[in-house]
């Protein structure tokens, strides 16, 4: 793992000269963290932020934390060490980041945050912050929810499917969705637990659901990948869903529009990934040494079964 990191970031070393901020020449360098490549969100997100690097003259050195922390932080220093002239990242977990960030800032490295949150207290340890409202997220899935399910008495037993746990969409997302569905009290969630926001766990999370309980009327995952990963699991049980399920993800990435449409999941809430233009644009602005907005949110919408059939056909990602 550290090989690879390496391997993603010492072009940057040769060129960088005694100097310090990067290319020797005009050109920007830009140190980005990444997640991991963990689900079809963070794919399409990659893709976003490496084209549109290309796109702006940026050199990106582009390092992909496997969903470990410790993986960033050591990305982080090695950025700090080959003194690129912004450091970007997508928070892993929410907390633990002041050491590394004060780092930087000593350095007078500025860091962007996109995607996701730190909880730090200190502000002035990050320019600004890119990306969604995750809470909103959560709470327009637990509003189609408690809508969708107004005629029913109840009790609506509901399975969750967590995010990687101490992340800051796994964190908002619940805290939604749960105030939203609070509004009833016949709505209760029997079981919750991480499934990573993959595929894999996501399935292996939900045979165990489906074993504990067979009362399961709602799932609500926390991504796509994960409701994917869950369909599977309900379909081996012998059951359909969408039917004898109602399953509400978020993201809507193609395989999460295509269920949708398909009728095996019916609510989407939308998390863009393609932060890539606006990021690179605040790049150039913080490196020019312009104000930028402290948080940055990004645009988004819901999909119902109707709506994905619409825009699939359309639809980038
Ligand atoms: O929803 C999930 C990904 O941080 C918004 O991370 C992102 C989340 C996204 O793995 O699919």
């Amino acid at each position: 793992m550290i090989a690879a990191m390496m391997v993603a970031t010492t072009a940057a070393c040769g060129d960088s000269g005694a100097e310090g901020g990067g290319g020797g020449d005009d050109q920007i360098v830009l140190g980005f963290s990444q997640v991991g490549a963990e689900s079809g969100w963070r794919t399409a997100n990659t893709k976003s932020i490496q084209e549109s690097a290309a796109e702006a003259g940026i050199d990106l050195k582009f390092a992909d934390a496997q969903q470990k922390q410790e993986n960033q932080i050591k990305a982080i220093r090695n950025f700090i060490a080959q003194r690129v002239d912004v450091i970007a990242f997508s928070p892993v977990v929410e907390s633990g980041w002041d050491t590394v960030l004060k780092e930087a800032k000593d350095a007078e490295i500025p860091v962007i945050l996109t995607d996701r949150a730190v909880d730090s207290q200190d502000e002035t340890l990050y320019e600004t912050f890119i990306g969604s409202d995750f809470v909103l997220e959560g709470r327009l899935s637990g509003e189609w929810l408690v809508e969708e399910f107004a005629d029913e008495s109840g009790p609506v037993r509901i399975v969750e499917l967590q995010g990687t746990t101490g992340s800051a969409p796994a964190n908002d997302r619940k805290q939604g969705f749960g105030e939203a569905i609070a509004a009833d009290p016949k709505f209760e969630i029997i079981a919750s637990q991480t499934g990573e926001f993959t595929r894999a766990k996501g399935k292996e999370v939900m045979e165990a659901f489906l074993q504990a309980h067979d009362d399961i009327d709602v799932l609500f995952a926390h991504n796509d990948d994960m409701g994917l990963g869950a369909i599977e699991a309900i379909e081996a049980a012998g059951l359909v869903p969408g039917q004898d399920i109602t399953i509400i993800t978020i993201d809507a990435v193609r395989d999460g529009m295509q269920a949708l449409a398909d009728g095996k999941i019916n609510f989407i809430a939308e998390c863009s990934p393609l932060l890539g233009p606006q990021l690179m644009e605040l790049v150039e602005q913080v490196h020019a040494g312009e104000s930028v907005p402290k948080r940055v949110v990004t645009e988004e919408t819901t999909f119902t079964q109707e709506q994905a059939k619409e825009a699939l056909p359309t639809r980038e990602y």
